[in-house]
């Protein structure tokens, strides 16, 4: 106890659940002070039994601010006022505000209580403004207005007031759908979306309860009741509206007396409902305003304090889960790589992977699909197929998680089917689309896992799971060409037994992504009908790789070579026994680049005259490489193959004095020939004869 607090100023004896006997007895303390409250009162339950002894646990207060309010300054029993049977007191604060005074209503609780936070906190001066010490006195419990409800004479300072208690009122609200769900022919959009299709109806009814008991006639009591409705109040996108407004609110006033009025609404979809797990949500909230009853000097009934203000409904969809109402699906997962037989790295930049999910269960929950692949690959994008089985339009949609994860360390990518339900009996196929790194190792096969989960708790089958591996090889693009300082041309004179050097110069470069292992072979002629054409060819290379190099002899697979000199002048190894020789590089580096010359004699003895004039002798350079781990792309053969020609040509020896002899004699020989026509023919006889007549006559005449 705090010295001064006046303990026990006011008493107070309750008889809380109106059994006769008193369960509690309230002591005022109005001078307890606290720092923001001023008066305190106890509550005091009757001890049970004769030795048990008086235990004040809890403890009545006025409202914050007020340390010189003189809380539980009076008090009285004021019956019941709320309509729920249990009598409420009402304490006494007249020092709040400054001496104008206030009242505190507290309700009994079950249990023989009170409420340990006031109902009402009528202040003086809203009653009237120019009250002083409004509540020093108090006295309730009766009636005083002949309407059956109890009433509260308040003294102030030069007058008593007496507040009337009101009727009080709760709304009981219902709200039922037809039919109880949406049925799933409506809601699920077919090929043809069709709008504004019916949902459902919902009948919304209304009644109004008095609680308090008094002597007011049922039809004097009338209220006005606003209320909204309001599907999928939390959705941006409600899923219905109703069909009255095209909205999916609604606002309504009416004026309700103490009976049932009902209305019933018509939901019309908006669109294709995608999320058919969670029901429509209907909520209702309304206001009250009690009309004043003329009959009783405007007393107007009240909605009860605690009168519950938010209804909610449930419309639910109609699910495809049986009659045990638990959805088990059956779903399983398979994919294919397109018809693909071998991953080319380095080749094509895209790679599909074909996935099919069925679900020949109940409907599944949030079906997700997860992929795993190894770094190297890289999630692109997914496609529904373009053939589908059904009419559904799926909605996919991935994520890819490009952090390595599991003991495997593969990368993975979900995509979640359809979400929130994949139907029963339903099939999807679609492709996911991933990158492949040019400079990607995935071995010589690739191994792609896929599973298939949902929420439905259904345990996972051999069906869930798939994988699926795939050869791999990996690209070559090694370029061989023959170099420009090549020998390209040779002549002989072909009494002398001489020989010349030849060189064939071939490069090498690698233009791919990869290092990788290649062998280099070089055909050279060495002999024609087993005469010497290239002696002893040697190999050297520019710089040094660890390569080990081999040499074997083939006859050439053409015998008769007189034949095919004359159609084409070559000396190649179809008709030369040649030197194979086949260098093995360990490893050919990414952009090396290396030259190989073939050295040797080239002697003469096997020339063949023909029609030409010359003959070309022709080495050849190969690129080999293990087919089993690499490939070509199309149209990279020709760079795998190079050859390298020298010309060669017999060198004509020419002698001036035969021909000076020659032309001399013919010469003679002609102008002998044209002397002895021009005689015989009488050319000489003729011009003498003519000389000679026309010389006769001119002689006779000097006679
Ligand atoms: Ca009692
Ligand atoms: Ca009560
Ligand atoms: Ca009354
Ligand atoms: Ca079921």
């Amino acid at each position: 106890f705090q010295i001064g607090s006046y303990f026990g100023a006011s008493l107070s004896s309750v008889d809380i659940d109106n059994d006769g006997n008193s369960d509690l007895v309230l002591i005022g303390a109005p001078h307890y002070y606290e720092q923001t409250r001023g008066g305190q009162v106890s509550v005091c339950p009757l001890p049970r039994g004769q030795r048990a002894k008086w235990q004040c646990g809890a403890v009545l207060r006025g409202e914050q601010g007020h340390p010189w309010g003189r809380f539980g300054a009076a008090m009285t029993v004021l019956g019941d006022v709320n309509g729920d049977k249990l009598t409420d007191v009402a304490i006494g604060a007249p020092g709040e505000q400054e001496n104008k005074g206030a009242v505190y209503l507290f309700h009994g609780t079950s249990g023989a209580g009170i409420s340990l936070s006031h109902s009402q906190w009528i202040q003086g001066s809203q009653v009237s403004p120019g009250l002083q010490y409004f509540g020093q006195s108090l006295s309730g419990g009766r009636d005083l207005t002949m309407d059956g409800l109890v009433d509260l004479a308040i003294g102030a300072q030069g007058h008593v007031l007496l507040l009337r208690s009101q009727p009080v009122l709760r709304l009981e609200v219902t709200m039922e759908f037809t039919p109880k769900e949406v049925a799933r022919n409506v809601f699920e959009c077919h090929e043809k979306v069709e709008r504004g299709q019916t949902a459902g109806e919902v009948r919304v009814c209304l009644r109004v309860h008095k609680k308090t008991r008094d002597r007011l006639r049922e039809g004097e009591i009338q209220s006005n009741v606003t209320y909204d409705l309001a599907l999928d109040p939390r959705l941006p996108h409600p899923r219905v509206v109703f069909d009255e407004t095209k909205n999916s609110t609604r606002r309504q006033t009416r004026i309700l007396k103490l009976n049932q009025e009902c209305e019933t609404l018509k939901l019309l979809l908006v669109y294709c409902v995608e999320d058919s797990v969670n029901p429509i949500i209907l909520h209702f909230n309304f206001s009250l305003v009690g009309e004043p009853i003329p009959s009783f000097k405007n007393l107007q009934p009240v909605l009860a304090v605690d009168a519950q203000r938010h209804f909610t409904a449930l419309f639910p969809f109609e699910q495809n889960c049986g009659s045990d109402s638990i959805c088990h699906d059956d779903l399983s997962i398979t994919f294919t790589f397109m018809g693909l037989d071998t991953l080319v790295v380095g080749g094509p930049r895209d790679f599909n992977v074909t996935l099919t999910v069925r679900n020949q269960g109940e409907d599944s929950y949030r079906t997700q699909v997860t992929v795993f692949y190894p770094p190297g690959l890289s999630y692109r994008r997914v496609s529904v197929a373009q053939k589908q089985l059904s009419w559904r339009r799926w909605r996919l949609t991935c994520e890819a998680d490009d952090s390595i994860s599991g003991p495997e360390g593969l990368k993975n990518s979900s995509c979640s089917i359809n979400h929130p339900i994949f139907p029963n009996s339903s099939e999807v196929t679609f492709n996911i689309t991933f990158g492949v790194e040019s400079d990607a190792s995935f071995g010589n096969r690739l191994l792609l896992k896929a599973s298939v989960t949902s929420e439905n708790n259904t345990t996972r089958t051999n069906k869930t799971e798939f994988q699926l591996e795939l050869p791999v090889k990996y690209t070559v693009f090694v370029v061989v060409t023959s170099h420009e300082v090549s020998t390209k041309y040779l002549n002989f004179i072909a009494e002398e037994k001489t020989s010349h050097t030849i060189e064939h110069k071939y490069e090498f470069n690698n233009l791919g992504q990869r290092s990788l292992p290649i062998s280099v072979v070089f055909w050279v002629p060495i002999k024609l009908n087993q005469v010497t054409v290239w002696d002893n060819p040697q190999v050297t290379f520019s710089k040094n790789l660890s390569s080990t190099c081999h040499t074997k002899e083939r006859e050439p697979p053409l015998s008769d070579f007189l034949v095919e000199l004359k159609k084409t002048p070559v000396v190649n190894c179809s008709i030369a026994l040649c030197q194979r020789i086949q260098c093995d590089i360990v490893s050919f580096g990414i952009q090396e680049k290396v030259n190989i010359t073939l050295q040797g004699k080239l002697s003469f003895d096997w020339y063949i005259k023909t029609s030409t004039n010359y003959l070309q002798v022709v080495s050849t350079a190969e690129v080999l490489f293990d087919n089993l781990k690499f490939a070509l792309l199309p149209g990279q053969e020709a760079f795998l193959r190079a050859q390298t020609e020298t010309k060669v040509e017999p060198s004509e020896v020419h002698n001036p004095l035969p021909l000076i002899v020659g032309s001399s004699v013919g010469g003679l020989v002609v102008l002998a020939l044209i002397t002895a026509g021009l005689y015989k023919l009488g050319f000489f006889k003729r011009q003498y004869k003519d000389m000679m007549s026309e010389a006769g006559p001119d002689a006779a005449q000097p006679q």
